[in-house]
């Protein structure tokens, strides 16, 4: 039996939260190649408004990193990150999308309360169609952008009365994910959550990776160029940029 990505008290609060904290999953050495992986790309980004990507007052987003740096693009498989993902979700774990998002300072909120998966949730192990991963390039204080979510809520039926709210900060029982840099956090994309205002004078900045299973297809606008998938050396990588038979692509065979 392969040996589980997951310690039991991860395994546990994963569970009942549907999401999971990774303190340092970036080690201080990996968290500078990032950023700095990630301020070029933004520096490219920014020197080309054709590319895309939202570039709104509450959020500027460079869409599809991981076709800008092969730093950005290895984050798909980080070693103490990607097996956990891919012991929730299976052997036919792919890429859904990709982002790189900063949360201006002193902004509104620029997501309500959603959750990622349209589909109604049904309490089945093998009913987890998306996780989505953030690593957090800066710190991220109380009022500081950061993402909120309703713990327990992948489990919530789809007619759940979820309160509501004037604005998303005031949604009770949220929690915040409020770490240091270098964290990572991982959530079911049925749990609900939100974007937090940023009240403080500095920006939050997340990369952003969501996967699903390969037969789901790959969001719109995140499609890998056919130069990001020439350069896909490893089954994983491969797997991941949506290379393979529509049925039947896994890691396992
Ligand atoms: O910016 C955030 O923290 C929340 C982003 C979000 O709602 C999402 O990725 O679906």
């Amino acid at each position: 039996m392969a040996v589980a990505a997951m310690t039991d008290m991860q395994r546990l609060s994963y569970e009942t939260n549907g999401f999971l904290v990774l303190p340092e999953a970036l080690s201080a050495v990996e968290l500078k190649a990032v950023r700095e992986a990630a301020d070029r790309a933004e520096a490219v980004w920014r020197s080309d408004p054709s590319r895309p990507g939202a570039r709104g007052a509450g959020l500027q987003q460079v869409q599809a990193p991981i076709e800008y740096d092969p730093v950005l693009r290895d984050l798909l498989v980080h070693p103490s990150v990607f097996p956990i993902v891919r012991e929730i979700l299976g052997d036919d774990v792919s890429m859904i999308d990709n982002d790189y998002f900063i949360t201006p300072p002193h902004q509104k909120s620029h997501a309500g309360w959603h959750h990622d998966v349209g589909m109604r949730g049904v309490c089945h192990p093998q009913s987890t169609l998306m996780v989505k991963v953030f690593y957090l390039l800066t710190d991220v204080p109380e009022g500081g952008g950061g993402t909120a979510m309703i713990p327990g809520s992948h489990r919530f039926h789809a007619d759940f009365p979820l309160p509501k709210v004037d604005a998303p900060d005031d949604m009770p029982g949220k929690v915040c994910m409020t770490w240091p840099a270098g964290t990572a956090y991982l959530f079911n994309g049925r749990v609900y959550h939100a974007a937090l205002a940023n009240q403080t004078a500095f920006p939050r900045r997340a990369l952003i990776y969501n996967y699903g299973h390969f037969w789901m297809k790959i969001w719109s606008g995140y499609e890998p160029s056919e130069a990001l998938k020439a350069g896909a050396q490893t089954l994983e990588m491969r797997q991941l940029l949506g290379i393979g038979d529509a049925y039947g692509t896994s890691l396992a065979s």
